[in-house]
């Protein structure tokens, strides 16, 4: 028996996976949520739809990017993983955590975008993967409009409006530039090898922007050096050419790159409000909810993953905030505040002088509120779900 990952190419949170399993040299296959495996003998077990899951080789069920990781990085698959994704290093540690999470929330707004809204380039590609989503045979258009447009109101969810476009092209234009430049001297963020922070960035960069066309095309054109990246994150082989010579250490703490510097400031301009309003969001939300039984999300449907439920924007579970000179309206969801939390964990065992240490750099590139937003009550997860912990005291 071996690893069995359920996913799909067009997945963005079985790239994360995916691209992890590879890196680390992990041996898996891959099989689709469309199977009679996956539907008879994993949805009974999560009681939803959601990829990505992991089957280990003793029959056990891990659902989450996050958690897939984790039962290499620190639970019964670690022996066999080649490195540690996890800088030892409390201050490259905490960098790490904040892309892990703009990775993979805070990218999902140009993500969206470019795969929902440049149909003329994108909709027949779209249309031949989303078959992979669905039993063999059961796909023609009505399953492709029916899942499309669930994404496409998701996408609603994340502010991708149309007022927004612009702001959103242009944001993510940016962003390849910086990466760009940093992916001149180092061939991952943290230096030699791959951390939670590119996995956390290739969960985005993967399966939507690398691989639509529309975006693909893109980064061919304009960051050439972000998709060569790309490329290096999903081989299991190594995919080093110009870093040939690298010894595989992760960057200085004490010295960190200016281009690392810079990525984390346009972090703090195009995400971190984004955080904050959540984050005000969900303790008026608990404020309001005491009721809520630890241990429980509080939901009709348990499954759900926004603040209060549902999908789209339905008005109680979002946040609007001041977004690059405009106004946007969000869906607040969980999954972000348990990941943040990770960070907070983390740090919080580091000793004083690395606390400090981090909090200058984090200070210096406008982040310094991420190290202090607390939801009132911590996001747990159990049995694959996010629940709400008991009530800090
Ligand atoms: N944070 C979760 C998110 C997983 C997630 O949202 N997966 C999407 C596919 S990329 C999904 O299964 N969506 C199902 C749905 O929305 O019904 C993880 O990494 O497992």
């Amino acid at each position: 028996m071996t690893y069995v990952l359920y996913g799909a190419p067009v997945s963005l949170y079985t790239g994360k996976a995916r691209a992890y399993l590879r890196r680390q040299g992990i041996d898996f296959v891959e099989v689709l949520p469309g199977s009679d495996r996956y539907l008879e003998h994993i949805v009974p077990q999560l009681d939803r739809w959601i990829i990505p899951v992991l089957e280990t080789p003793d029959g056990e069920i891990v659902q989450d990017g996050a958690d897939i990781i984790d039962h290499f990085e620190q639970g019964p698959g670690h022996d066999l993983r080649a490195f540690d994704s996890y800088p030892q290093d409390p201050t490259l540690r905490a960098i790490a955590h904040v892309f892990e999470v703009f990775g993979g929330e805070g990218l999902l707004r140009p993500a969206m975008h470019y795969r929902w809204n440049f149909d003329d380039q994108n909709l027949d590609y779209l249309n031949a993967e989303f078959s992979l989503l669905v039993p063999p045979g059961s796909h023609d258009e009505d399953a492709f409009a029916h899942n499309s447009g669930r994404m496409r109101r998701a996408a609603v969810a994340f502010g991708v409006v149309p007022e927004a476009f612009e702001t959103i092209e242009a944001g993510f234009e940016e962003f390849l530039d910086r990466f760009s430049e940093h992916l001149v001297d180092h061939p991952y963020l943290l230096g030699g090898h791959p951390t939670i922070g590119d996995f956390g960035l290739i969960a985005a960069l993967w399966a939507h922007l690398y691989r639509d066309p529309a975006p693909a095309m893109l980064i061919k054109r304009r960051a050439p050096r972000v998709g060569r990246w790309v490329e290096r994150m999903t081989t299991a082989e190594p995919y080093l050419h110009e870093f040939a010579d690298h010894d595989g250490s992760l960057v200085d703490a004490d010295a960190l790159p200016t281009t690392l510097l810079d990525l984390m400031r346009y972090i703090s301009v195009d995400y971190l409000p984004e955080l904050i309003a959540h984050v005000d969001a969900a303790n008026r939300y608990l404020a309001a909810n005491p009721q809520i039984e630890a241990g429980t999300n509080g939901l009709d449907r348990p499954g759900d993953r926004g603040l209060t439920g549902g999908r789209g924007l339905e008005g109680r579970g979002t946040a609007t905030f001041e977004w690059r000179g405009m106004e946007l309206t969000t869906a607040v969801m969980p999954y972000r505040f348990w990941l943040m939390q990770k960070l907070h964990d983390d740090l919080a065992g580091a000793s004083p002088e690395a606390q400090m240490r981090t909090r200058d750099v984090f200070r210096s590139c406008g982040l310094e509120p991420w190290l202090d937003l607390r939801t009132f009550r911590r996001v747990e997860r159990v049995n694959n779900l996010e629940v709400w912990g008991p009530e800090e005291t």
